[in-house]
């Protein structure tokens, strides 16, 4: 009720034209917005959590507007979901356009056309120069979990391996996949058997090359499962929840070769670096890694849930006819917008803006991280970048430093993410449709944040 005060800013549309700019009416959050989580905390289970205390109303471009009226610049993309941008018009039109036409039939009961489209579309762009089939599903974590199915249905064996610090959804095969306990896997057991994990490649902390890490990597799967046992590895090409943690170059290509030389399906979890994030249409492409099957979601239809596996024509098509699908995998209107993001994609080659964006990221931090030795490594690629906090002098993970600078951010209208094992990670994933301006104010914000958090003795002789 008390939203409808006449008090109430009007709510204006979403997409590119909303003003691109940072501006604060009120303290975070604002008299709205604070009623509105109020309400949340009364009627949303605990569990359900929230990163920044504003109620959307509206966003587009670079930035999310809030019920007080309030612009912030996004650097988080909702998760790295709308890098199209936030509604996208054309995305916006095809939804509507097909919301108008039907809303679901569901594809098991009777097929149309746009499931087709995006299936053929993603057997394109995907890596893989090979006969392909794909499955469409609903979240990153059903994509995933239907990706082992396939897996183990194809190889007849069982078990799976996933990494250190890896993030593959919150269900019960995929809470298994998890590295982190808390907040997601703890209390939550018995998990799904028969996943083991594998040390991850990660240069910042285990200083090995990329053959040396895979090299560790095979010794631990051939010894403890046994290839003859193994159906599938399931990795992140960069891991996103777990740190935005590259590995070594060589890692990939190594563990790939060894998967195909074995029969072991080398499964490619995309979820968050897939469609342009990373400057290329697929992180894979950097080093040219094939898999054999590959997981995709968040990016892939401009902020519908959607989510596919794509993979060997061979593979996908173990499963017996329906074994695969659910009541809303496909769903129309997801599949009409996920036609317009992917070709958004295409023509306007928004890898080549992913890249743009990460040299205004590095130029930023490489300026920062070198007067300041808190800032242990700045890494990622293309719209994918992070900055792993320490304490001065040594690689010790910084989780406070990192909530407060992330704060500071928040506080001073710029939506920022963290993550990492420890915590300690502070992660950029713009929309690739925010402007150089806003994207260079949204860092210098984050970049404040560091230096009002600075001990003199922590900081290293100002350049300034
Ligand atoms: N695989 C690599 O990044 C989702 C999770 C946010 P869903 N990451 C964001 C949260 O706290 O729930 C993700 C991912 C990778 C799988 C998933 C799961 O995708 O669409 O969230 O199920």
């Amino acid at each position: 009720m008390a939203l409808l005060d006449t008090a109430a800013p009007a709510v204006p549309l979403g997409g590119p034209d909303l003003p691109q700019e940072r501006r604060l009416v009120t303290d975070l959050p604002g008299p709205r917005s604070a009623e509105i989580l109020a309400r949340k905390a009364d009627a949303v289970a605990a569990g359900v959590g929230h990163t920044v205390p504003v109620a959307a109303v509206a966003a587009g471009g670079g930035v999310v507007v809030d019920a007080d009226g309030n612009s912030l610049i996004d650097l988080g993309s909702g998760i790295a979901v709308t890098t199209v941008g936030n509604a996208h018009p054309k995305v916006a039109a095809a939804v509507a356009a097909q919301a108008a036409q039907f809303t679901h039939t569901c594809f098991m009961i009777s097929p149309y056309e746009s499931y087709v489209g995006v299936a053929e579309a993603l057997n394109r762009v995907t890596p893989g120069d090979f006969a392909k089939k794909s499955a469409l599903f609903n979240s990153g974590a059903e994509a995933v979990e239907n990706a082992i199915k396939i897996a183990r249905k194809h190889t007849g064996r069982q078990a799976v391996v996933a990494f250190d610090h890896g993030y593959h959804g919150r269900t019960n095969l995929t809470m298994a996949l998890t590295a982190k306990s808390m907040p997601y896997k703890s209390g939550f057991g018995p998990f799904a058997p028969e996943v083991y994990r594998a040390p991850m490649s990660y240069p910042f902390r285990d200083g090995l090359d990329g053959r040396e890490a895979a090299a560790r990597v095979i010794l631990q799967l051939e010894k403890q499962i046994g290839a003859d046992n193994l159906a599938a590895v399931i990795i992140e090409p960069i891991q996103g929840e777990g740190g935005f943690i590259e590995p070594a170059t060589g890692f990939l290509p190594a563990l790939s070769e060894w998967a195909t030389a074995n029969g072991v399906v080398f499964i490619l979890d995309e979820v968050q670096t897939g469609f342009a994030r990373t400057g290329d249409l697929f992180a894979a492409n950097h080093e040219r890694v094939v898999p054999d099957l590959i997981a995709t979601g968040k990016g892939i239809a401009g902020g519908l849930p959607l989510a596919a596996v794509t993979g060997r024509a061979e593979i996908m098509d173990s499963p017996q006819s329906g074994a695969l699908g659910g009541t809303y995998a496909g769903n129309p209107i997801s599949c009409a917008a996920a036609l317009s993001t992917i070709e958004t994609y295409e023509k306007n080659n928004l890898v080549v803006r992913a890249r743009e964006i990460a040299a205004i990221i590095d130029e930023v931090f490489t300026e920062l991280g070198a007067s300041d030795d808190r800032i242990g490594d700045i890494r990622g690629r293309g719209a994918m970048k992070a900055i792993e906090v320490v304490h001065p002098d040594s690689t010790d993970p910084n989780p406070a430093l990192t909530d407060s600078v992330a704060k500071f951010a928040a506080d001073h209208g710029v939506v920022v993410l963290t993550c990492g094992t420890y915590g300690n990670v502070i992660r950029f994933l713009p929309p690739l449709a925010i402007s150089d301006e806003l994207l260079r104010e949204g860092l210098r914000v984050v970049a404040d944040g560091f230096r009002t958090n600075a001990p003199t003795s922590a900081t290293k002789e100002s350049q300034s």
